[in-house]
């Protein structure tokens, strides 16, 4: 079956240099979550986030996506509770999208995709020193992940929206400060999902405890429109790539359950 493999190999995407070999295989993101097939842990804590928007330093556009990056040298943005056992650092955030409304989220809720999904990204500071020590060890990322749909105006979201025109290219940064990514999360965070995963970008290490929120954020059709204008593709070339469908292909879930935190 899928899950016998021992090596995963990824579809390609223009960052992607060459179909990636990765080890293991058999708890690879994203998936779909089947509602019914869920498990309900009555274990599962709500999600405590302690953020400090001064921590917010930049954002870049990286040919797949654009990360706000934060300061994650000191314990002053974390994240613990839920199915956690440590304490995890808050090191960036970004979207996946499509090039319409009908796709563009990695998971999926029995099958429904959503036209965006953010991902909160964490390290775990008990067990490692770095997020690069982290990304390859079991436990070592926290990831949360939100999915969008397209409604009303974000009013927490616009002031990033604002500051992407000067990220457009691949390649460019900026600096970006105060910008609390609590804002963009759901006013209900204690009902979600959990399961073990990967990275859905390369390393695609399975070092991720995955938190999708049961609850969507409504984002405006124009503020999705700024992020489709981003570009996979740098100044100096010559044909320009629209940065849309920068999302993985589904894994297959090889046995693993996701639980919920709610009935
Ligand atoms: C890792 O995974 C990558 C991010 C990547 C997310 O956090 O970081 C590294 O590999 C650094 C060692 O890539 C970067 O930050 C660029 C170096 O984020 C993206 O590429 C944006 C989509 C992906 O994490 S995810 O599984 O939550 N999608
Ligand atoms: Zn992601």
């Amino acid at each position: 079956s899928a899950c016998s493999s021992k090596f995963v190999v990824s579809q390609m995407h223009p960052i992607w240099q060459e179909p990636l070999a990765v080890p293991g295989g058999e708890r690879q993101s994203p998936i779909d979550i089947a509602v019914r097939r869920t498990q309900f842990d009555p274990r599962l804590r709500p999600l405590q986030m302690r953020y400090d928007p001064r921590t917010c330093q930049q954002i870049w556009n990286n040919g797949y996506s654009f990360i706000v990056e934060y300061d994650d040298t000191s314990d002053r943005s974390v994240l613990q509770g839920g199915p956690l056992e440590d304490r995890f650092r808050l090191c960036q955030f970004h979207f996946h999208w499509g090039e319409s409304n009908a796709w563009g989220s990695e998971h999926s809720v029995d099958r429904r995709l959503f036209p965006a999904e953010l991902h909160v990204v964490h390290w775990n500071r008990d067990k490692y020193n770095l997020f690069e020590e982290a990304v390859s060890e079991d436990n070592g990322l926290a990831v949360i992940g939100v999915f969008l749909k397209v409604g009303k105006r974000h009013e927490g979201l616009q002031k990033l929206v604002d500051a992407l025109p000067a990220v457009r290219h691949k390649g460019s940064v900026v600096e970006f400060t105060k910008f609390d990514p609590a804002c963009l999360l759901p006013e209900n965070t204690e009902e979600y999902w959990t399961y073990s995963g990967s990275l859905t970008t390369p390393p695609l290490t399975e070092a991720v405890t995955w938190m999708l929120m049961k609850h969507h954020i409504e984002v405006s059709h124009d503020q999705l429109a700024v992020f489709r204008s981003l570009l996979f593709t740098s100044a100096e070339e010559e044909v320009q790539k629209s940065m849309v469908n920068n999302f993985r292909v589904q894994q297959p879930l090889c046995g693993r359950t996701v639980r919920s935190s709610f009935n």
